[in-house]
């Protein structure tokens, strides 16, 4: 059985992946950390081990894989791209601190690892719509920056010493248990918050604004069935195109107004989140994806709508 650490388990991924990941594996058997440990939720809290851990701090990560024999380490630290964009240096030391620590720590102590890159390792000089697996990457977010250098590093560390470092660009994340961390797609997640709990809706993105998305239980699917695959199948390692939907702010509140036609949505667009959005693929290309090792997303626009509100109606009681 594996054994397994999370860090940044107190986010929009993490808060979902650790619990899967110990249905999976055994509650044992997953050691869920964050910086702020207080971000853990309670059902994570009371059903295996947890820590605090601040992932710029190798001893700190070292410690726990070896209190725990840690043989997979899943890293979801990061700041989102419009918190990113607003500080750079921030975003930069974080998310590249987090992940030379994760490499390092994995070739010494041959752990797995997996670092989710994201659809901001693109940019405007990228072929937007069916965006290839291998193109052009010259992102113009520091968010951006620091994927593009995560998904080198990880094919550097694989290459150079066998480190096992794998990776998805995940799109556009839709959940309900963890609000999402100030992200460009954030949007498509607050539309429900807003619908479920009867408020009227300000859109930061323009009508037109196609971005590539899908629904949590997909992502979580994505995340363990990749790092589960044969080794032998993978042409590429980090990091692969995936996606479950594309869409714009009018199609998702449409999709939103067939469940709760009173529903309300204008628009006061973001300037930081509007020119990151009109920087990322229309729609990505995961054949990839598909092929080396079965990716196969459950969820459209349609049934992934039906999900949140019923999720979301029971959490507010509405
Ligand atoms: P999030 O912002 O919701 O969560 C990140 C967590 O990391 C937080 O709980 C935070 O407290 C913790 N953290 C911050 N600094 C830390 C540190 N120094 N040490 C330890 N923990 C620290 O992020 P998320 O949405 O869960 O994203 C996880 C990963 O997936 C990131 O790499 C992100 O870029 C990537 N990703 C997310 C999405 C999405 O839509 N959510 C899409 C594409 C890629
Ligand atoms: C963000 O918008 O920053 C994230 C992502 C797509 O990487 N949700």
């Amino acid at each position: 059985m594996k054994r397994i650490l999370v860090l940044g388990s107190g986010g929009q991924i993490g808060s979902e992946l650790t619990m899967r990941l110990r249905e999976v594996y055994g509650d044992g058997n997953v050691v869920a950390t964050d910086i702020n440990p207080e971000r853990l939720t309670k059902e994570i809290q009371q059903t295996g081990p947890t820590a605090a851990c601040d992932a710029t701090k190798a001893e700190e990560i070292a410690a726990i894989v070896d209190k725990y024999k840690i043989d997979s380490i899943y890293n979801l630290v990061a700041i989102l791209s419009a918190t990113a964009e607003k500080n750079p240096m921030l975003g930069w030391n974080v998310g590249m601190g987090a992940l030379l620590n994760c490499l390092e720590i994995s070739r010494e102590k041959k752990c797995a690892l997996f670092t989710p890159s994201s659809i901001g390792a693109f940019g405007d000089t990228t072929p937007l719509n069916g965006t290839p697996q291998d193109t052009i990457q010259r992102p113009k977010t520091i968010y951006g920056v620091t994927k593009v250098t995560g998904e080198l590093l990880g094919d550097y560390y694989y290459e150079r010493f066998g480190v096992d470092a794998r990776s998805v660009r995940f799109p556009g994340l839709i959940s309900n248990v963890t609000p999402p961390g100030g992200g460009t797609t954030d949007y498509a997640v607050d539309i429900y918050y807003a619908a479920v709990k009867g408020e009227d809706f300000v859109c930061p993105l323009k009508p037109g604004t196609m971005l590539d998305m899908m629904y949590m239980p997909d992502a979580l699917d994505a995340a363990i069935n990749l790092m589960e695959a044969d080794p032998s199948k993978l042409v590429h390692r980090n990091s692969f195109n995936i996606t479950a939907m594309h869409f714009d702010p009018e199609e998702i509140y449409a999709e939103v107004r067939k469940h709760k036609p009173d529903f309300k949505m204008t628009y006061e667009f973001d300037a930081i989140r509007q020119k990151i959005a009109d920087s990322w693929p229309n729609w990505m290309d995961d054949s990839c994806a598909r092929e080396e090792w079965g990716f196969a997303p459950k969820y459209n626009l349609q049934t992934m709508t039906v999900d949140m509100l019923d999720k979301l109606s029971k959490k507010f009681g509405k």
